[in-house]
Order: C-alpha cells, then structure tokens, then sequence
C-alpha cells in the first residue's frame, strides 16, 4: 500500500523550517488514520500512520531534533495505547508531497484496506515556549491545522483511491508560512 500526501507549500528543509520559527519547541505531525471497523473513533484494529519531526531546545541551550514515522496498529483501547508501534522505513519526502508504504508483513490486517475504508487525515504544526526554565513543559504559543475531512471526522461511503482538500482551509493564528496545508490524498492498495 502507498499513501502520497500532498501539500500546497510544504518546506523542502521542513527541519530547518521549523527551527526559523524560533521558540523552544517547534513540530510538524502529519497523521493518516484508517477506521478499520467503521466505528467513527480510534479503536481497535485501527491503523495509524504518521510522520513527525520536532525541534527542542533544552534548558541547556542545546537542540534535540527529531524525525520519526511511524506506522502503529491499535488494538487496546484507551488514548494513545497501541499495541504495536513500528518505525516506518520506508516513506520519502519532497516537492510538496509525503508518501509512505507500509505492506501486509507489517500488520496484517493492513489487507483488509479496501477502497471505501474511512480514514482521517490530520497535519498540524506547533510552536511553543518554555514554561518553567529547566522543564521540558511548553505553552502553545501558535498553532496551524488542516484535517480531512475535518477534525475527528472520517470518510464515509467514498472512494479512497484519490481524495482532493480545499486549498487554504486551515485553522490557526499568525505564522509566517502556512506548511500544514493539505491538497490530496492518493491511496494505492496492494493488489
Ligand atoms: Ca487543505
């Protein structure tokens, strides 16, 4: 299976990006969603794939930078309990556009995506402030988001295959660029 995410100003150095935005703590997560039973939540079985980098300075002055996918299957329930977290190896980055594979070896069930399975795309970026010098907790001072097709909302009945987002459809405060805005979505499943 590959998922191509693909964004209208996505930065080519998105870590660099994020860093220019100043304050202690910078992310971008972008996150695909499969609603394996229909049910309208997160839930058993559930498929997440996402990528994530983030941007800290430590109390010290120091950066710790991070960028990770991820794909995880959740089958406990509860928030952010999953029973399988994988690192997802194989996703590329550029020209605007995300895509990630994942295979059947990973997660079985990942078969059982068929054309009209609902999903949940959410992409967000997050700038914040030390609160406490020496803790790594942080205010939010500005935030930009885009969802498909909205907040916490999943497809239903429509075909997966090539989905398209309004562009400029995102929510937030000021920032300089907006980098979370998402122009389609393209699923190709496995034969
Ligand atoms: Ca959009």
């Amino acid at each position: 299976m590959a998922i191509k995410i693909t964004f209208t100003n996505l930065p080519e150095d998105l870590e660099a990006h994020l860093l220019d935005l100043g304050g202690d703590y910078n992310s971008f997560e972008t996150k695909l969603t499969f609603d394996m039973d229909s049910s309208g939540t997160l839930s058993t079985r559930d498929i997440v794939l996402g990528l994530r980098s983030e941007s800290i300075i430590n109390a010290d002055g120091s950066l710790n930078q991070l960028t990770e996918t991820t794909l995880r299957a959740k089958v406990v329930h509860g928030p952010g309990s999953y029973d399988r977290d994988f690192n997802l190896e194989s996703f590329t980055r550029n020209e605007n556009v995300i895509i990630f594979t994942a295979k059947a070896s990973e997660i079985g069930w990942i078969n059982d995506i068929n054309s009209d399975t609902p999903i949940n795309v959410a992409s967000k970026v997050m700038n914040g402030t030390r609160i406490t010098e020496g803790e790594n907790s942080f205010r939010l001072n500005r935030q930009h988001v885009d969802f498909y097709p909205a907040e916490e909302v999943y497809t239903s009945g429509v075909d997966i295959g090539l989905l398209e987002d309004p562009q400029g459809d995102i929510d937030g405060g000021s920032m300089k660029e907006v980098v979370v805005d998402i122009l389609s979505i393209e699923i190709t499943l496995s034969e």
